[in-house]
């Protein structure tokens, strides 16, 4: 049987436990339940749109869907503390889904939908799950028979049944049907499903890390700190119930998901409309048609709403457009009022915790050159030097911090948590940061090894490792090169065996084969004879780095 995720996980020390109670931070109330107080106190006002097929659902609705979507769950023979690893499109389902696991404590683990074997199959065994939720197909892929496909492995560790929930209409007799298990109720389980509710210290959602490590981390976020998140997120976007929330993205990320996002929104009796991609026409058609006032996307999205906008016109009820996941440049941030007018809010936040905004009354420039400030008065913040000392006021320096929604620790990870967080608890995020006089950061860089492709976070150890599986390559470092459209890309230097050859195409069929989300995937390979070194013999990912940068250069020059 899967283990209790309690024996994995790092809680906060008691002290700082009972503080965010005292200062109204946790509330002791599991996230279901404080969804369903709102549906009963606004039942018939919007809550979810699914833009794909015209499903509209009140706050009572939704809420009634996901108690009788938790209550069949249950049947399923799934219980409290039970994990489900969540691989689906944007779609209602992945909303009623997700609330009738908080609703019954069960743990949804939020996979993004470009994963493929290598990252699932991990995923399921550690995280021990015992079910998973796909489409049917998606983008020409067959997610249901990889989902089954998983199951022998999975059991191997958990030792429980495999349940494959499917979310279409082309179902194999060994599936779930998950818009059935999504459908509407008796109406009689709610009385069930409050008696079920967990723990408010309980974990709520496995968030998957931005990794820097060879295989990716599991983050537990608990009832208390998440719920936090999402309530404290809306009041900086100013969401209330009049608000009409798009979501774009891939809502299994920490953005759409909570900063507000989708349980923010819901949180302040507001609208969620869902689409599945932020494709720019698409977005603002559906933006103009249900009054879209607030959404949230990536520096490239964001880039090519722009352009949209400045050829087609920008959609008129948007109010507060929020950017984050990676660095949105100066340039592009002030072309966001004028060309799509709604306010921009930048967003620097992490899947392991702090979150910070410029704060919609911000003056203008601090709004288009500053990525904010910590949401919370109780977010500690320090900029520090190599041997963890701080540095002086208006220097860069890497960000550790500790907070009432920051954990102290990742999932079933004593080893990685010990680098990845000092003996007290501050969380090292990697990213290297300067305070301005007002207080609000601007991010500069980082020192941790990850390559930020358009807001996905690729770990370049996970690539080298799977690079190292090939049997003609001898050496591989994998890098950031610099990209106008996605602000980064995956260039690998490689070092073939005495003899042998590489080639992109190769490494890219290797990987393929082997089953790895596309966006990992190299988008240019460079061979050497070998790779740079520092002078105390490491890889110099920094040489490395300028190098791509200076061809890259050369041949834009070369090209004009
Ligand atoms: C968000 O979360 P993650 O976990 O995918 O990635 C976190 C990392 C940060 O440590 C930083 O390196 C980078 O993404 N990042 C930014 C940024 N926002 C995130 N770097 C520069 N400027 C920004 N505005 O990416 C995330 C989570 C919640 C809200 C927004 C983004």
């Amino acid at each position: 049987m899967p283990s209790p995720i309690s024996e994995h996980t790092v809680p906060w020390p008691a002290a700082e436990a009972e503080r965010y109670v005292a200062a109204g931070y946790w509330q002791g109330v599991p996230l279901g339940h404080l969804l369903r107080e709102v549906a009963d106190r606004t039942p018939d006002a919007p809550a979810l749109v699914d833009a794909a097929n015209g499903l509209r659902l009140t706050h009572r609705e939704l809420a009634d869907r996901a108690d009788a979507a938790a209550a069949r769950l249950l049947d399923l023979g799934i219980t409290r503390g039970d994990r489900i690893l969540v691989q689906l499109g944007n779609s209602a389902e992945f909303v009623i889904l997700a609330l009738a696991c908080l609703r019954a404590g069960l743990v949804p683990v939020m996979a993004l939908p470009a994963h493929r074997r290598t990252e699932l199959s991990y995923l399921a065994a550690h995280a021990e799950a015992v079910a998973i939720a796909v489409p049917d197909r998606m983008r020409d892929f067959d997610h249901q028979a990889l989902a089954h496909a998983l199951g022998p492995d999975v059991q191997k560790t958990t030792d429980a049944d495999w349940h494959v929930l499917v979310d279409g209409d082309q179902l194999d007799d060994a599936s779930v049907d998950l818009r059935a298990l999504c459908g509407p109720g008796t109406g009689e389980e709610r009385a069930r499903m409050d008696a079920a509710a967990p723990d408010s210290r309980d974990v709520a959602v496995f968030l998957l890390s931005g990794g820097t490590t060879g295989l990716p981390k599991l983050i537990a976020r608990t009832h208390d700190d998440y719920a936090y998140n999402a309530r404290a997120s809306a009041d900086m976007a100013a969401v209330d119930a009049d608000s009409v929330y798009l979501v774009s993205l891939p809502a299994g990320h920490n953005f759409p998901l909570a900063c507000p996002g989708i349980l923010g929104v819901l949180l302040a009796g507001g609208t969620v409309v869902i689409l599945p991609s932020p494709e720019p026409a698409r977005a603002f058609a559906t933006i103009a048609e249900e009054g879209i006032t607030h959404t949230a996307v990536v520096p490239a999205v964001a880039g090519r709403w722009l352009e949209h906008a400045v050829e087609h016109g920008a959609p008129a009820p948007l109010r507060v457009l929020q950017v984050g996941g990676a660095r949105l440049a100066d340039k592009l941030a002030r072309r966001v009022e004028p060309v799509l007018g709604a306010r921009l809010q930048q967003v620097f936040g992490m899947a392991e915790g702090l979150l910070n905004f410029t704060r919609l009354d911000d003056p203008i420039d601090v709004i288009c050159t500053t990525q904010g400030r910590p949401m919370c008065p109780d977010d500690e913040v320090r900029l520090v030097d190599e041997l963890d000392v701080d540095v002086a006021e208006g220097t860069p320096g890497s960000l550790l911090t500790r907070g009432p929604y920051t954990p102290r620790g990742y999932y079933r990870a004593v080893e990685q948590n010990a680098r990845a967080f000092t003996e007290d608890g501050w969380y090292r995020s990697g990213d290297i940061c300067r305070r301005t006089p007002e207080g609000n950061l601007i991010v500069e860089g980082r020192d941790k090894d990850m390559i930020n492709r358009g807001g996905e976070k690729i770990s370049a150890e996970e690539v080298e490792n799977l690079v190292y599986q090939l049997p003609a390559v001898s050496q591989v470092a994998a890098v950031a090169m610099p990209d106008r459209e996605l602000g980064e890309r995956v260039c690998l230097y490689v070092v073939p065996r005495p003899g042998a050859t590489v080639t992109l195409d190769e490494v890219r069929e290797a990987m393929a084969a082997i089953g790895v989300a596309k966006f990992k995937w190299p988008d240019r390979l460079e061979v050497v004879d070998a790779l740079m070194s520092t002078k105390v013999g490491k890889i110099d990912k920094k040489a490395l780095r300028a190098d791509i940068a200076e061809r890259l250069e050369h041949e834009s020059a070369g090209a004009n």
